[in-house]
């Protein structure tokens, strides 16, 4: 089979069995557990025959709530393999001292941070605040669905293509070596000429298109779809913060697609934009690549905002202070986040002024930052504040990303970045503002809105539990990094000399232990959410007397959201309608318009991966017969007229009465 090299050549490209990892314990015993557990998972679909229902009620379907819903899945999985990957490190590096070499060598250890900042960034951040965002705006604004929903079917499956892209590497050829952004020379073909930097492009490049089109649905749903009323100084901050963030995206992502195409040409067509010479400039990368980069950690960090003025006015049971000041912040965070990307280099030799004006813009955006931590803090002086799990978030990310936010201003002094520059300083940092930021909102906002999704409520024992142990374990996990890095300590060390240092490894891997418990409880709460769902169950729709529009339907709402579109007064919209003694409309129905579902998003999503795969391993013939596959696909699609239907005004009328009847029935 593989005598003719050539004709291996043409047919597998530089695909051989030397790829597949056979020599790597930990990989194989990856690949057993994965396979017996996938296995396990296919098997127990076909028996209780979910197939199905998978296809036709989640797989295809194009309501903006089960695509949310299947967003934030998604993010969940990967954030345990994404913490497997902070695991392996951590007990790497509190290990790896004097002559102990440790477990994993450094070619293992590269691949490894690499993947776990690629997997965080694209395959859990991302797509957690994607997947709020699609559940949570449409029902915000009033509005039945978001503006494209087919467009938003596709954009969640080019995301999860890009996943699974990145998770082949892992048993077929390796991953990248070069650091999540990998910066050239490093990343170039006389560096690394193997298959792992291809992977990392051309799984960016799918998730990527999918990001950047829902970006463009999310605003133009915000702009075109809102419930008449809701002029936009009436906007929920969620939905505000929503905007802004898609903004970003658009017009930050087409940077990130094509600073990955120019080093595509540098490794596939051997141009020289990024090389060392030949009239190449590996800076011109860094810069490109961090004026998407920076956007996008404010691309993560806005719609958590959102969430926590949402879950602080609800729990305090007062309007949030300052919406104004509040919606102002965030435009102007929205567009000073654009002016900072060089502190991520001041060590770039750029001169005293130019990093005087990144440090200054940097320094500056701390501003509208701290107004929102005191508008918080106003919402909840003298309110009737309720610590429930979606306000212990909200609590602890005011404390730790707060700190976080301190030495971030620290380390927009140049001078002192000089000194902490790549440091574990650095790396503490940024997971600091990450995990205190990014990642407590999203924990905050799905407990706020599961039971709107769902009907119940998840399981509080294991919420709470979860929360102290994540808050416990960052600051195990990452203090010690801060100190680390005042001492000098580099990122990305596989080995190190110095045994007064391994006191502090040996601390932060106690700390990640500690988020593993804090994951797991927060599986559990989802889990014994299902269990005592009866328990925890809630028939008002308003589980937490909540405030915006998205509280006026019932849980889990109706696929058309709402049977009239609601009229607005106020950024509190329910509220309002609650004082305005609104009351569920009992006839005057109307037959609802609706998209069908359709499976071309997870067909073209398909596609997309054999052909990236095709182009990571040179097998041509695949390259070229998937794209013209990918081109009929969409051509059909778009000649599939049977797209829509109307739900008739009797199925609405029964669905809307028997909600009538459960609200009444429960006192609401
Ligand atoms: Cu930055």
């Amino acid at each position: 089979m593989f005598g003719n090299t050539d004709l291996q050549e043409l047919v597998f490209g530089r695909l051989t069995l030397e790829a597949i990892p056979f020599h790597d314990p930990i990989l194989l015993v990856t690949f057993a557990v994965v396979a017996i557990g996938g296995a396990a998972l296919l098997g127990a679909l076909t028996y209780y025959r979910l197939w199905g229902y998978l296809w036709t009620e989640w797989f295809t379907s194009v309501d903006h709530k089960k695509i949310g819903i299947m967003y934030i899945v998604l993010a969940l999985v990967m954030l345990l393999r994404g913490f497997s990957d902070a695991i392996l490190m951590r007990t790497q590096q509190a290990i790896a001292f004097g002559q102990v070499e440790g477990y994993l060598p450094p070619h293992h250890y590269d691949q490894i941070f690499t993947a776990h900042g690629v997997i965080m960034i694209f395959f859990v951040a991302m797509p957690f605040v994607t997947g709020l965002m699609n559940f949570v705006v449409p029902l915000q604004i009033g509005a039945r669905d978001v503006a494209f929903p087919f467009l938003n079917n596709f954009s969640f499956w080019m995301t999860a293509a890009g996943a699974v892209t990145v998770m082949i590497s892992l048993f077929v050829g390796e991953f990248a070596r070069t650091g999540w952004l990998a910066f050239p020379p490093l990343s170039g073909p006389a560096y690394s000429p193997g298959v792992g930097v291809d992977y990392y492009i051309w799984a960016l490049q799918i998730a990527g298109i999918g990001t950047l089109l829902s970006g463009i649905n999310l605003v133009v749903t915000i702009v075109k779809m809102r419930a008449p009323g809701m002029s936009i100084m009436k906007m929920p901050v969620f939905t505000w913060t929503s905007l802004c963030t898609n903004v970003l995206i658009v017009a930050a992502f087409p940077v990130l697609t094509a600073v990955l195409a120019l080093l595509s040409l540098d490794r596939y067509v051997g141009t020289n934009f990024f090389s060392n010479d030949l009239g190449g400039n590996p800076m011109m990368y860094v810069n490109l690549i961090w004026i998407w980069g920076h956007p996008e950690v404010y691309i993560l960090i806005l719609p958590a905002f959102g969430v926590f003025s949402e879950v602080v006015s609800t729990f305090s049971g007062k309007r949030l202070f300052g919406y104004a000041s509040m919606v102002y912040a965030t435009v102007v965070i929205t567009i000073l986040s654009y002016l900072v990307w060089l502190h991520h280099f001041f060590t770039m030799g750029s001169g005293a002024s130019v990093n005087s004006f990144f440090g200054i813009t940097t320094m500056i955006i701390s501003i509208p930052t701290g107004a929102k931590i005191f508008n918080w803090l106003f919402t909840m002086y003298r309110g009737r504040v309720r610590f429930e799990v979606p306000m212990l978030w909200t609590m602890g990310f005011m404390v730790t990303f707060t700190i976080g936010g301190m030495t971030g201003v620290l380390l927009a002094v140049p001078p002192a970045d000089f000194v902490l520059h790549n440091s574990l300083f650095l790396v503490a940092h940024f997971h600091n503002v990450i995990i205190g930021g990014v990642l407590f909102g999203m924990f905050a906002g799905t407990v706020y809105w599961f039971p709107k999704a769902f009907g119940f409520k998840l399981d509080p024992f294991w919420g709470k539990v979860s929360f102290w142990f994540w808050l416990s374990g960052f600051w195990f996990a990452f203090a010690p990094l801060y100190i680390l890095g005042l001492m000098g300590v580099t990122r990305r060390l596989q080995h190190f000399e110095d045994p007064s240092l391994q006191i502090w490894f040996v601390i932060a891997a106690f700390g990640a232990f500690l988020v593993l418990c804090g994951i797991v409880a927060f599986i559990l709460s989802i889990v014994f959410a299902f269990v005592r769902r009866e328990q925890l169950k809630d028939v008002t729709g308003d589980p937490w007397d909540g405030r915006t529009l998205e509280w006026a339907t019932s849980s889990p709402p109706p696929a058309y959201n709402f049977a009239f579109t609601p009229l607005v007064h106020d950024h509190d919209a329910y509220s309002d309608m609650k004082a305005r003694g609104y009351k569920r409309p009992l006839d005057g129905f109307k037959a609802i318009h609706m998209p069908r579902n359709t499976g071309a998003g997870i067909v073209l999503a398909g596609l997309s991966i054999a052909f990236g795969f095709a182009m990571i391993w040179y097998i041509w013939w695949l390259a070229a017969l998937s794209f013209a596959a990918i081109l009929v696909t969409a051509i059909v699609h778009s000649f599939n007229y049977d797209r829509d239907f109307h739900i008739p005004v009797e199925e609405v009328m029964v669905e809307e009465g028997r909600r009538t009847r459960a609200l009444k029935a429960a006192g609401a």
